[in-house]
C-alpha cells in the first residue's frame, strides 16, 4: 500500500532531500504542490517549537497526517548565530546570498570556524506529535566553494570531509546531513507503524 503525507514546507531543496531517502510506500506532497500560498509563522526562539508550529498549522488546516522540519545553522564564534533565524538572518525576506555575506563579514579574521547545523522534524500522526533530530558538525570555510545552490551549503564543510555541502553529489551530503540523520529516524518510525489511514 502506498501513502501520501504532507510536508509542510515551501522549500523546494529540503523536499528533494527528504524525497532521496523515502521508501517506495511513502510520499510527501509540499504546501506549493497542495497549492497553499500562505507564509507559516515560526515565532519561537528554538527549531522544536517553530517545527512543531508549521505542522500544527497545517494540521488544523487539512486534518491529515503531516510532518515539518525546522533547520539552523549554529556558529560557535558567534554564539549559536544564526541558528534558530538563519533563514532570515540578513533580513526579510529571506535571501540566502545576503545571509551568506552576513555571515562570512561576522567570521572575518575569527581562528574558530566550527559550526553545525541542526534539523528537526515535527510529526503529527493520527494526532499525536513526534520529534526526530539529526546535527551535522564541520567548519564554516572563509569564502564561498560554490556558487548559488541550498542555503549555506557554499560554505559549510562538514567534519570528515574535505568538501563543501555545495560540491557534494546529493547522495554524498546525505552521508554526512543533518537532515538525512533525522529523516531516515522518521522513516524508520513510519515502517514500524501498523496504523495508515491517511
Ligand atoms: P520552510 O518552508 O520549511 O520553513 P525555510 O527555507 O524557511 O523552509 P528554515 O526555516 O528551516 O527553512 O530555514 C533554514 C535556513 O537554513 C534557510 O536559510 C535554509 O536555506 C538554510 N538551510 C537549511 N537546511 C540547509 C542545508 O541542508 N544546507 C544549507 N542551508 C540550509
Amino acid at each position: 500500500m502506498s501513502t501520501t503525507i504532507i510536508f509542510a514546507t515551501y522549500n523546494q531543496s529540503k523536499a528533494a532531500e527528504i524525497r532521496s531517502r523515502l521508501p517506495a510506500f511513502l510520499q510527501i506532497q509540499t504546501l506549493a504542490e497542495l497549492g497553499m500560498q500562505e507564509d507559516i509563522p515560526e515565532p519561537y526562539d528554538n527549531l522544536k517549537e517553530n517545527a512543531a508550529a508549521k505542522s500544527q498549522t497545517i494540521h488544523r488546516l487539512y486534518h491529515q497526517n503531516c510532518f515539518s522540519e525546522d533547520t539552523g545553522l549554529f556558529v560557535l564564534a558567534l554564539h549559536g548565530a544564526p541558528g534558530v533565524h538563519s533563514a532570515r538572518y540578513a533580513g526579510i525576506p529571506p535571501d540566502n546570498n545576503a545571509n551568506i555575506e552576513k555571515l562570512l563579514h561576522h567570521l572575518q579574521g575569527v581562528e574558530n570556524r566550527q559550526a553545525y547545523f541542526q534539523t528537526v522534524i515535527s510529526l503529527i500522526f493520527h494526532d499525536q506529535e513526534f520529534f526526530f533530530e539529526g546535527i551535522c558538525s564541520g567548519q564554516i570555510t572563509s569564502e564561498r566553494i560554490g556558487d548559488k545552490g541550498f542555503g549555506y551549503d557554499s560554505i559549510f564543510i562538514p567534519d570528515g570531509s574535505n568538501k563543501t555541502f555545495w560540491e557534494m553529489e546529493l547522495a554524498e551530503k546525505n552521508f554526512y546531513s543533518h537532515r538525512r540523520k533525522a529523516t531516515d529516524q522518521f522513516i524508520t518510525f513510519l515502517q514500524n507503524q501498523p496504523v495508515w489511514n491517511g
